[in-house]
């Protein structure tokens, strides 16, 4: 069957113009082939030959080349026509360019969406084709979404050979489906200065049994510090870490036992991380180099998904970290909970309880001298400390100062601690404070 053939005849002719006899003999046999096979086996080869199509998955928003191959076995191949339809809901027809030797320029028809026609033709007989090779090549770009899939395949194809015979054609058609990657995902938390955390690291495999992960994980050391990586459990028990760089770590997992092949999404790992960075601050845990490989040791295609950690987040910008607003007050705006408030008459405003990490609503909680105690001639300072927090001590001999440091600095514990002043002896009084390092 010939499509486009009226149409064609202009450009046969054009290009051909001794092809009238060619193709009135293949009309003379097509009439008597089927009642004289005789006739028909002298005039056109009996080599049964194919036109195709490939099969193809591709990744999503690319271009990628579908090549239209003819197989005419021994037959010298002259003129091909076919009709391909594709689905438009998954790709989009790009361009169209000839294939090998001969068939460098193709005629083609875009009108009908969804369908493109296309012809060429041999157009010299001293070099005419036999066997496998490309005639042309479609271009498209894929469009569909992930895991979407259609047919890229023949409504029509015929194939003539260099005297006008109609070659008997096998049509392969082709398919195109977008690839489902696998994801490799690292959870994303806002969490509170100075604690440590867990953030997932997760990998979606799809429906393919999850058989091995390598992934690399970069983060800001201002913003955070990573204590370790600890294994999910299940079939992923255990992790292989690199932790020699600053600011990244590589780590991988295996599965242990292939009665046991998750697929879908699998929580892998877990990164334990601890908070160091100050108000607003924040760091993305990109991943680089994540590979996911099936039960079968084949490599998934991956696409990676950072997270990202904030840390204090202070969205209305009073200097005092909403996660402990909301504890004390209830909420960000609390009449009582203004910065520059002691809402528990303490003598410590809000801001200021925040910074010594004592409780803004409890008045025994707060940055105090407790005593002062006599040891021999040397004299005992106590004072209140909060856990993360770093004080220095300071004697005068005047309230106005002044002030003279007792080093070292006092790491806050939660307790009351206490710091000796050894050069005290003979002196009739000294005056002490303690002031919190920022
Ligand atoms: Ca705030
Ligand atoms: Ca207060
Ligand atoms: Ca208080």
């Amino acid at each position: 069957m010939k499509m486009n053939h009226r149409e064609h005849e202009g450009h046969e002719e054009e290009k051909r113009g001794s092809s009238t006899f060619a193709c009135f003999v293949a009309f003379v046999v097509k009439l008597l082939r089927p009642s004289v096979p005789a006739l028909a086996l002298l005039f056109s080869p009996a080599s049964g030959a194919t036109i195709s199509l490939p099969t193809t998955n591709v990744p999503g928003g690319t271009t990628f080349e579908m090549p239209l191959v003819v197989d005419c076995g021994t037959a010298p191949l002259g003129r091909y026509d076919a009709i391909i339809g594709y689905p438009t809901s998954v790709v989009r027809l790009v361009s169209i360019a000839g294939g090998a030797g001969e068939f460098g320029s193709p005629l083609f028809n875009t009108n009908t969406p969804g369908a493109v026609a296309l012809s060429d033709e041999n157009l010299t007989s001293l070099t005419s084709p036999t066997g496998t090779f490309r005639v042309a090549v479609l271009t498209f770009e894929s469009v569909g979404a992930p895991g979407s899939a259609g047919p890229v395949g023949f409504a029509l194809a015929s194939l003539l050979d260099v005297d006008g015979n109609d070659l008997p054609v096998a049509r392969v058609d082709g398919s195109v489906a977008i690839a489902d990657p696998a994801v490799v995902r690292v959870g994303s938390t806002n969490v509170p200065g100075e604690t440590s955390f867990e953030v997932p690291i997760v990998v979606d495999s799809r429906n393919y049994p999850l058989g091995r992960y390598e992934v690399e994980i970069a983060f800001d050391t201002n913003v955070v510090r990573l204590m370790d990586v600890l294994a999910a459990g299940g079939a992923f028990g255990s992790v292989i870490l690199n932790t020699n760089t600053p600011g990244r770590v590589m780590f991988s997992g295996e599965n242990m036992t292939s009665l046991d092949s998750p697929t879908g999404e699998v929580a892998v790992a877990k990164m334990v991380l601890q908070a160091v960075g100050g108000l607003n601050s924040g760091s993305l845990l990109t991943i680089g180099g994540a590979a996911v490989l099936d039960t079968g040791a084949s490599a998934l295609q991956v696409v990676e998904v950072a997270g990202q950690v904030y840390v204090d987040i202070d969205g209305d910008t009073d200097s005092m970290p909403d996660w402990w607003e909301e504890l004390y007050f209830g909420m960000t705006n609390a009449p009582g909970g203004f910065a520059g408030l002691d809402f528990d008459r303490d003598g410590w405003s809000n801001l200021k309880e925040y910074l010594a990490r004592t409780i803004p609503t409890d008045r025994n909680s707060a940055l105090r001298i407790t005593r002062i105690e006599k040891l021999g001639s040397d004299i005992r300072l106590w004072f209140t400390t909060s856990s993360g927090r770093r004080y220095v001590t300071e004697w005068s001999d005047s309230p106005a100062g002044p002030w003279n440091g007792m080093p070292p600095n006092v790491d806050g514990t939660g307790s009351e601690e206490g710091k000796i002043d050894g050069s005290a002896a003979g002196i009739p009084k000294r005056f002490y404070r303690v002031r919190l390092i920022p």
